[in-house]
């Protein structure tokens, strides 16, 4: 039998986003609860929730100010244990974000490590300048140096994140007692994991210098260190082994090898990753350099991984990725192309993730300015990019094709005002094709998006040898991905075309869905398909 987390299509819920059921402009855990029976309809089995802790909300809720509470824009602690119970009984299970490399500046422990307050003095990493400068040349992930000076202290803290995201002390066994406690406190209310943010990143070798490199210098000494696996084998040994719950782990810069070590058995320690590989398929340098995207690129990043690690996570979007029909499909083709991408999604091997508005094929947002952005890394990389005297036309391109507020604008749910996501001001605008794309238009449309991926999840969820059935690349070229999964005498083969020309191919079977809603094959692929077909 398959563990439940290896069965079950995953819908990743960025809250603020998602449904505002008081009409404050922000999504709230009332609003899921509005939506959990489209959700069930939908087909997905478990659903993780971005970030709903108290929060300054510097990075959205990726910096806690209270670990073991609910931010009030979203509910209350009762309210989200009623979506916990709520999900149950439509047979879904929620997973919510442990963020612990960094706290937000204004958690109580923060305030007190300033103070020097015991036993909060070591709870993050505080070291002297040198000659007036930082300790060290390390960058961070938004750009800049990853140290800030703080004036009460008198000294600089670590933060490879925004300022208001000091980095934990893990050289400090109290903080990883901190953090076994907080864990306990949310599974013990039935949660049934946690996606595990920059969780590769937790402990840092060294302080000394990093290589100079063009972005993240010093990740060298922080990038999957042995400190980091002996932490997650503790928290996995102390807390995680004695629930029936499951991680899946955001690491960065991580090759199959390492991925493979992080989700060892034994000794125990996370349950899968997502990997980046694949996003780089349209980008290089930490995204923030736009290339020509190239299918081949994206597929050749998808098999290395599907040949090499026995049991990863398979997605395309993200609350911090612009969308993929943006990005690897194309405006002619809007629905086939946002359905040949769903085919891929659900139908590689591994737990599917679907992020919110990929089942609508929802688009990366026309912003007019800087004015519209709200992100914090969206701002660091647009000053910073000035400072280097990048062309204003090159910023304000690498924002568009990049900024991850692409992913933040809310889920477009009907036609009406603010696409049915709010009745008031929506903390940031909506899409304007509102009107086109959305969900109550989808519902009802046999052939839309929506009703696709609702097919082809019922599809999987029904389908042993979809869910666990081996891998095997048929071929590859540009712009045409087949491959095979095959368990106990049963196969099926995937043939997807992600480009404006029909394609020959050598496949033949009966088809079992395709986003054309062709029976049978005929030696070519239209333009976008993709064919699950019968061997
Ligand atoms: O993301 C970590 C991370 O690597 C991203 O910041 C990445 O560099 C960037 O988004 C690429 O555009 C996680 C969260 O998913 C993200 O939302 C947070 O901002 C970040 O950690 C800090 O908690
Ligand atoms: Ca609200």
């Amino acid at each position: 039998m398959l563990p439940w987390w290896k069965d079950r299509v995953v819908y990743q819920i960025y809250p603020r986003s998602f449904c505002d059921a008081n009409g404050d402009g922000i999504g709230d855990i009332a609003g899921i609860l509005s939506k959990l029976d489209v959700l069930r309809e939908l087909g997905v089995g478990i659903l993780w929730l971005s970030p709903m802790y108290p929060s300054p909300n510097e990075d959205n809720g990726y910096d806690i100010s209270n670990y073991c509470d609910i931010h009030p824009d979203f509910g209350t602690l009762a309210d989200m244990d009623a979506l916990i119970a709520e999900a149950r009984s439509r047979d879904i299970r929620i997973i919510m974000d442990l963020v612990i490399n960094h706290t937000s500046s204004q958690h109580p422990w923060f305030a007190k490590s300033c103070r020097g307050e015991e036993p909060y003095r070591d709870y993050y990493i505080w070291r002297d300048g040198k000659n007036g400068r930082p300790p060290n040349n390390w960058t961070g992930f938004f750009g800049g140096s990853a140290w800030e000076w703080n004036e009460q202290r008198g000294q600089y803290y670590l933060h490879l994140f925004a300022k208001g995201q000091p980095d934990l002390n893990y050289d400090n066994p109290a903080v990883i007692d901190e953090v076994k406690k907080l864990m306990r406190f949310w599974l013990d209310r039935g949660i049934a994991g946690f996606r595990c943010d920059v969780i590769n990143i937790l402990h840092k070798t060294s302080l000394k210098n990093g290589f100079p490199l063009p972005a993240l210098t010093g990740s060298e000494h922080y990038l999957s260190q042995p400190g980091t696996h002996r932490i997650l084998q503790e928290l996995y040994r102390d807390v995680l082994s004695q629930y029936d719950c499951f991680t899946v782990g955001e690491t960065v810069l991580v090759t199959p090898r390492i991925a493979n070590e992080l989700t060892r058995q034994d000794p125990g320690e996370l349950t899968m990753v997502f990997s980046f590989e694949h996003m780089d398929a349209d980008c290089f340098l930490l995204k923030w350099f736009p290339r020509k995207f190239r299918p081949k690129r994206l597929f050749r990043a998808l098999v290395k991984w599907q040949e090499q690690v026995p049991w990863n996570t398979v997605y395309l979007e993200n609350h911090d990725q612009p969308r993929s029909v943006s990005r690897f499909g194309d405006p002619a083709y809007p629905s086939e192309s946002a359905k040949a991408l769903a085919v891929l999604v659900l139908t590689l091997r591994g737990t599917a993730f679907v992020f919110e508005g990929e089942e609508l094929g929802m688009t990366n947002m026309p912003f007019g300015s800087m004015d519209d952005v709200r992100d914090v890394e969206s701002h660091n990389v647009y000053a910073l990019t000035e400072r280097l005297h990048l062309p204003k036309k090159y910023r304000w391109n690498m924002i568009l094709k990049k900024s991850r507020d692409n992913a933040r604008t809310p889920m477009q749910w009907n036609d009406s005002s603010n696409a049915g996501f709010s009745a008031g001001e929506p903390w940031i605008g909506v899409n304007p094709n509102y009107h086109e794309i959305n969900f109550e238009k989808e519902y009802v449309d046999p052939q839309s998006v929506w009703r696709f991926y609702q097919k082809l999840i019922a599809l999987r969820n029904a389908s042993d040898v979809l869910k666990q059935g081996s891998f095997r690349l048929l071929s590859m070229t540009g712009s045409v991905l087949v491959y095979e999964r095959a368990l106990e005498g049963e196969t099926l083969a995937v043939a997807v075309n992600l480009s404006r020309r029909s394609r020959r191919i050598a496949l033949t079977g009966d088809v079992v869905l395709s986003t054309h809603g062709r029976c049978a094959l005929d030696g070519t692929l239209l333009p976008y398909e993709a064919c699950i077909v019968r061997r």
